[in-house]
């Protein structure tokens, strides 16, 4: 849940933007398990208009100015290309506005860093994708993605190092286990012999980077279905949203956070373990529509791992639950207790059925 803010709170933060007609109202929007987002109304000359208004959490970004600098950027390239395509598509980019000092960001009395943009209608973000044909879509969508940006020219900031460096996670992991802080480490052996008995494949990705295998690319970090729009009318993907983790990485990061958060019928933090699993069906709609949108740029070593990567971001973000859940739940939001460690559980339950599944997964690299 964001934090309460006030009516007027809200209307004194969006007053630090450039939007024209007159604030009516703020509500919390979204599910983000990390940001406060709020979806603004405005009424501009007789018709109302939306915007999103969101606290960059300094937490865990702790230099949220070079956030928005790769965000600027990335969004600067998408929307020239978008632009250069044809008046008509219904491709979007998020388009941030600016701040009354030409600056895309703007900094409350607090120290806390806002960002504000206009609010995509006629498209949605969906917690559950239900249809092959839909995790198709949403994988065109972050594939074309990688591919837009392709040529952007320098190197983006690196706003949080190692963010999927998984060996790094277990360390951290380990770290939590030896603090204990809240006397939690009885509660979940199982699932730390779970992670151990798993941590010697988890370098693999990056070994191949270093070998020059899988090169480092730019990539979104946070590919998770609700993080692109679908439009509402096509069923395509319309937008990736969700730019903050977007920085130099490997793409089967994406692709792999993807699988994990999309083909899974059950909700992130599922109580009944029995409701989760990897659908093979929607598996084979992210394949074939990565592969379409990106397979011209991907190597072999690339291609050959989509599988893989699955099943190591699934067990590396269900690490960071655990890791999470025994530091005393510092870093996810959480509206109820135990929530971390429920979602630790639901995504250990999904690496058990990828492995189940990794021959039929691979089986589709030589159809
Ligand atoms: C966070 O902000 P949100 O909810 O899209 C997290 C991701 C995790 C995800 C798990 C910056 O993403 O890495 O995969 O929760 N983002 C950050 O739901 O840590
Ligand atoms: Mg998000």
């Amino acid at each position: 849940m964001a934090a309460p803010y006030s009516q007027q709170e809200i209307r004194r933060l969006i007053g630090m933007f450039e939007v024209y007609g007159d604030f009516l109202v703020g509500t919390p929007f979204g599910n983000g398990n990390v940001n406060d987002t709020f979806q603004l109304t405005f009424d501009q000359g007789g018709v109302r208009l939306h915007y999103i208004l969101q606290r960059i959490n300094s937490n865990v970004f702790k230099e949220p100015v070079k956030v928005m600098e790769n965000v600027a950027r990335v969004t600067g390239h998408i929307l020239k290309k978008i632009r250069a395509a044809h008046a008509e598509t219904r491709k979007r980019t998020i388009r941030l506005l600016n701040a009354h000092d030409g600056r895309p960001f703007a900094i409350d009395d607090r120290g806390n860093c806002w960002r504000a943009y206009v609010f995509i209608e006629h498209a949605r973000a969906y917690e559950v994708l239900e249809t092959p044909e839909q995790a198709f879509c949403a994988a065109q969508g972050f594939g074309e993605f990688q591919a837009q940006l392709a040529d952007l020219k320098g190197r983006l900031h690196e706003t949080i190092p190692d963010f999927h460096n998984t060996p790094k996670r277990i360390a951290q992991l380990e770290a939590a286990i030896k603090a204990d802080p809240c006397n939690r480490v009885k509660e979940v052996e199982r699932e730390i012999e779970f992670v151990l008995s798993r941590q010697d494949e988890c370098g693999r990705l990056l070994e191949l980077n270093k070998s020059g295998d899988i090169p480092e690319r730019i990539t979104h970090n946070d590919t998770k279905a609700n993080n692109i729009l679908i439009d509402d009318l096509t069923g395509e993907a319309v937008c990736v949203i969700d730019l903050d983790t977007v920085m130099p990485g490997l793409s089967l990061y994406d692709f792999g956070d993807m699988v994990r958060s999309g083909t899974n019928p059950a909700e992130e933090d599922e109580l009944d373990l029995n409701k989760v699993g990897m659908r093979f069906d929607m598996y084979q709609g992210f394949y074939e529509g990565f592969v379409k949108a990106a397979g011209d740029i991907l190597t072999p070593a690339e291609l050959e791992n989509l599988p893989f990567s699955g099943k190591l971001i699934t067990l590396e973000i269900g690490t960071r639950f655990l890791t999470d859940y025994l530091a005393g739940d510092v870093y996810f939001k959480t509206r109820r207790p135990k929530q971390n460690l429920d979602r630790c559980r639901t995504q250990f339950k999904l690496v058990e059925s990828m492995e189940a599944q990794m021959n039929r997964m691979k089986a589709l690299l030589q159809a």
